[in-house]
C-alpha cells in the first residue's frame, strides 16, 4: 500500500493512515469460524462486505453521519474520516442469540435488561435491546450494563449512541426482513469528529458485524443457520476439528458455496448485481 502507513490489523481487515484526517479500511477475503481465521480465503468476501457497509452508510445518512468518504476502484477499500472512537461496542439485539441467549438462560437478563420468562433460543425480543460491550484486551468483548456504559462515555453521549443504535437497527432490520434476511443482532462503532459530532464508523450491517439468518427457515427454539457461514461451520464440524488454531483448509465446493451465499446476501440487500458493483463500486451509493 504505497503512501499509507499501516496503523492496525483486525481479524480480517487492515487499517492504513492516508493523512492526518483520513484512514483507509481494507477488507480481505479471509474468513473466521469459531473465532479462528482459516487458511483458505473466500474470493470476493472483502468486496461484498465493503459494498454492503457502504450501501448502509448511504442509506442511513439521514439518521446519523458516517465516516465514509469514498470507495476505491478495487471495491474492498474504504477511504474514511479519522474519528476519535468511543470505547464502546454498540450491540443491538432483536433476537435471543449468542451471549444474549446464554446470559438470559443463566440470569433472566441481558446486560441488565430484565426479560419475560419462557423465551426460547433465537426468539424475537419484545423490542430490540441496546446491549453494549467493551473491547476486552484479550479474547472476547465484555458485556456491560447501562451504568458501566455511562461511566465510560458519560450519560449524554451514552443516551445518544443508544438512541442512534436502536434507530439504525430498526431501519436496517426492517429493510433486510423485506428481502428475506433476519438481522438478529449487530455491532456498531461510533466516534466523534473534530467538532465533537457523533459519527458512525467502522463497518455497518455486514455478516461479519451482525448475525444474518435466512428468514425462510427461521424457527424459534432452534439454532438458526448462519446465512453466510453455515457451509463452513458444517464442514468444520464434519471434520471433528477441536476449534483450536490452526483451522482446516476448505475444499473448493465449500469455498464456492460460501462465496455464493455472501454474494446472495449482497444482491438481496442492495438490489445491485455484484458484477455491477465489481465494475463500479459507486453503484451501491446511489
Ligand atoms: C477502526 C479496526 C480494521 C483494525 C480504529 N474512522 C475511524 N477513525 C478512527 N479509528 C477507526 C476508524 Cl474506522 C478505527 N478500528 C477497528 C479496523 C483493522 C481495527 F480494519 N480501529
Amino acid at each position: 500500500m504505497p503512501d499509507a502507513v499501516h496503523v492496525g490489523s483486525g481479524k480480517v481487515r487492515e487499517l492504513y493512515e492516508l493523512d492526518e484526517t483520513r484512514l483507509l479500511l481494507v477488507a480481505s477475503d479471509r474468513i473466521s469460524t469459531f473465532d479462528v481465521i482459516l487458511p483458505t480465503e473466500i474470493p470476493d468476501k472483502g468486496r461484498v462486505l465493503t459494498g454492503l457497509s457502504a450501501f448502509w452508510f448511504a442509506r442511513t445518512r439521514d439518521l446519523v453521519r458516517n465516516h465514509l468518504l469514498a470507495l476505491r476502484d478495487d471495491g474492498r477499500s474504504t477511504e474514511c474520516r479519522r474519528l476519535e472512537m468511543l470505547p464502546l461496542e454498540c450491540v443491538v439485539r432483536g433476537y435471543l442469540a449468542g451471549s444474549g441467549w446464554k446470559d438470559y438462560r443463566a440470569t433472566g437478563e441481558v446486560c441488565g435488561h430484565r426479560l419475560p420468562t419462557g423465551l426460547v433460543e433465537s426468539q424475537q425480543l419484545p423490542s430490540a435491546l441496546f446491549t453494549p460491550s467493551t473491547k476486552a484486551t484479550e479474547g472476547h468483548d465484555e458485556n456491560i450494563d447501562r451504568d458501566r456504559g455511562i461511566e465510560l462515555v458519560g450519560a449524554d453521549l451514552y443516551e445518544r449512541v443508544e438512541r442512534t443504535s436502536l434507530a439504525l437497527y430498526e431501519f436496517a432490520s426492517r429493510l433486510a426482513r423485506e428481502r428475506g434476511i433476519i438481522l438478529a443482532d449487530t455491532k456498531l462503532e461510533f466516534g466523534l469528529d473534530d467538532e465533537g459530532e457523533l459519527v458512525l464508523g467502522d463497518e455497518a450491517f455486514t455478516p461479519d458485524s451482525s448475525r444474518f439468518w435466512p428468514a425462510d427457515v427461521y424457527t424459534p427454539g432452534t439454532t438458526p443457520p448462519s446465512f453466510d457461514k453455515q457451509p463452513v461451520r458444517d464442514y468444520c464440524e464434519s471434520l471433528g476439528w477441536d476449534k483450536l488454531p490452526p483451522g482446516p483448509e476448505l475444499p473448493p465446493d465449500v469455498v464456492e458455496g460460501t462465496r455464493a451465499r455472501y454474494i446472495e446476501a449482497f444482491e438481496r440487500l442492495t438490489g445491485c448485481a455484484f458484477a455491477d458493483y465489481a465494475a463500479d463500486p459507486n453503484t451501491v451509493l446511489s
